[in-house]
């Protein structure tokens, strides 16, 4: 209703009533200054499930970034909304093509995915992109890097990009980003990239995360000793010797003919597909568009055997059991009666007092007796 008292400093002569206005208070913003800090903040308004998921599947970003939040937080609150999010938005997921990225640091990820990624936006996909990385290695120098990286993309509408969740265990950060893969798809999103540093374990945790996995390898010296890890080389689906421009263009020949002798002596990543080794320069826009179609051949070849969807299948399996060993090494890490006989046990055990076999039998039954009262984090909600 407008309000008389209040006239704007300019109105037409002669002008009625519809010019006089009325002030109301604004809306909280999500726009947070760099400058301040979180705690000077006041808390966003809380959403019920259904406004996230109906913000998800239109693809309202701010939406689709703040449920992403919640299921990165922690709190047993907050995790029990995600989990019944996440449950409803399940039959919206799953159509997209899932491509994991790893590489060592300074490989070229991020720039192979913006020369990547351009292409793709160009020919009309929806683009997300992910990281994981759990190593406390990673700055904040380094994701503000990414952001450079891929600046282009990261600046279209039908991209989408997102850091990896800060802090927490590489199970913890699979998990979250896992889950953020089925919002992105639900958002419609339909080309979904993992980027991934390839140190440690991360590339086994983003390998049971993804339908294709990509191993970025480079000429320079010592990086091939990385790059032929046998380990890494044995999950991925294609490997691509990048920076093949300028003086690296030779070498880039050779490294590749040595990828392919040392792929000749493994079993394949996917059965019934022959992993292959390209040759690409992000810098030179070169060997991108050989990739896509490799990754398209892929994906007609395991649909038409049926290994695409069964891979999916094996990873939700393998994903519930996981889970199932999660959860009950936490409650017997918090079990009372284990936390009071551990340090004990532990010590009889490394003294060879005790045999590892006892004491784990005697752990086993401490835990098996009830608990008054166990924690469960969805009690709270249960009862609202
Ligand atoms: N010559 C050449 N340099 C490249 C190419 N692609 C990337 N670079 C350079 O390599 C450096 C690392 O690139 P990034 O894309 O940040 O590498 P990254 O693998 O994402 O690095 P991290 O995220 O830190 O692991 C940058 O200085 C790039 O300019 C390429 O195709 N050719
Ligand atoms: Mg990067």
């Amino acid at each position: 209703m407008p309000d008389k008292s209040r006239k704007p400093e300019w109105t037409p002569e002669n002008a009625g009533e519809e010019f006089n206005a009325s002030v109301r208070p604004g809306a909280t913003s999500n726009i947070r200054s760099s400058t301040s800090s979180d705690a000077e903040l006041p808390p966003l308004p809380e959403l019920t499930v259904a406004e996230y998921r109906a913000g998800v599947l239109a693809c309202d970003r701010t939406l689709l970034a703040r449920a992403i939040t919640l299921i990165e937080s922690n709190l047993p609150r907050q995790a029990a909304l995600a989990r019944e999010l996440v449950q409803q938005l399940l039959p919206r997921s799953g159509n997209s093509i899932r491509i994991g990225i790893t590489g060592v640091p300074g490989a070229g990820k991020s720039s192979f995915i913006e020369v990547l990624g351009n292409r793709l936006l160009e020919r009309g996909h929806k683009l997300a992109v992910l990281a994981v990385d759990p190593s406390s290695s990673r700055s904040y120098g380094s994701i503000l890097g990414d952001k450079t990286r891929m600046a282009t993309i990261a600046r279209h509408p039908d991209c989408f990009i997102r850091p990896s969740p800060s802090g927490g265990t590489l199970g913890g950060v699979s998990r979250k980003t896992r889950e953020t893969i089925l919002l992105c798809e639900a958002a419609g999103f339909d080309v979904i990239l993992v980027e991934t540093v390839g140190v440690g374990q991360s590339e086994i945790a983003v390998r049971a995360l993804v339908d294709f996995f990509l191993l970025l390898t480079l000429t320079g010296a010592g990086d091939e000793l990385q790059g032929f890890k046998k380990g890494v080389m044995e999950l991925a689906d294609a490997v691509l010797v990048h920076k093949a421009d300028g003086d690296n263009r030779q070498l880039a020949a050779t490294v590749r003919s040595d990828c392919e002798r040392i792929l000749h002596y493994f079993a394949p990543a996917t059965t019934g597909w022959q992993t292959p080794v390209l040759v690409a320069s992000s810098l030179e826009n070169s060997g991108i568009a050989e990739f896509w179609e490799v990754v398209e051949l892929f994906r007609k070849t395991t649909t038409a055997s049926d290994v695409f969807a069964a891979r999916r299948g094996e990873q939700l399996h393998d994903w519930m059991h996981s889970l199932v060993w999660e959860q009950l090494q936490e409650e017997f890490h918090r079990h009372p009666q284990v936390e009071q006989q551990l340090p004990e046990l532990e010590r009889a055990v490394a003294a060879g007092e005790l045999t590892a076999t006892e004491a784990a039998s005697r752990l086993i039954n401490a835990f098996r007796v009830v608990r008054p009262d166990p924690p469960h984090p969805d009690r709270n909600l249960e009862q609202r």
